[in-house]
């Protein structure tokens, strides 16, 4: 039988982790010089407010930018307790169809959507990344949904 110990660590390690406002974040070691932290609290999504928590944290909205990083980021998100949607900075508000990266306003680079995304389904403009069990991709959500939000801190 496993031992309950690196759960209860992980545990340990999220509840004394950054804390801003009343939102904790899950982090992660660093990958490629970088290190990702996911907020553990589901709320109404707002880019300016998400990005400028990640900002508090050193970093920014999570920008996706070649396979490798999507694929790190989803087990990241599958390890993470609760539920999503799991949101990105990549935004395409200010010209429908042109994603880009809410931080730095640069296209972006690496967009691997899932089957039939993006819709714009009543107007969606940011993105979350889904995860089903059998793959993984970017999808077009609301901007105002409940959901958490992935932040990427230069380590
Ligand atoms: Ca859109
Ligand atoms: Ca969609």
């Amino acid at each position: 039988m496993k031992s309950p110990l690196p759960i209860l660590l992980l545990l340990g390690i999220s509840m004394i982790g950054p804390v801003q406002g009343y939102v904790a974040y899950d982090s992660s070691p660093v990958h490629k010089g970088r290190r990702y932290f996911i907020s553990t609290v589901r709320e109404p999504f707002n880019l300016a407010n998400a990005n400028g928590r990640c900002k508090k944290l050193g970093g920014y909205l999570v920008q996706i930018d070649d396979r490798d990083e999507l694929k790190y980021v989803v087990g990241l998100m599958i390890s993470a307790k609760g539920y999503g949607p799991f949101f990105t900075g990549i935004t395409d508000e200010e010209s429908e169809g042109r994603y880009y990266n809410y931080n730095d306003k640069k296209p972006a680079k690496y967009l691997k959507w899932r089957w039939f995304q993006p819709d714009n389904w009543y107007n969606e403009d940011c993105v979350n990344i889904d995860v089903s069990i059998f793959s993984y991709g970017l999808n077009d959500l609301a901007c105002g949904k409940h959901g958490r939000f992935i932040c990427e801190v230069p380590a």
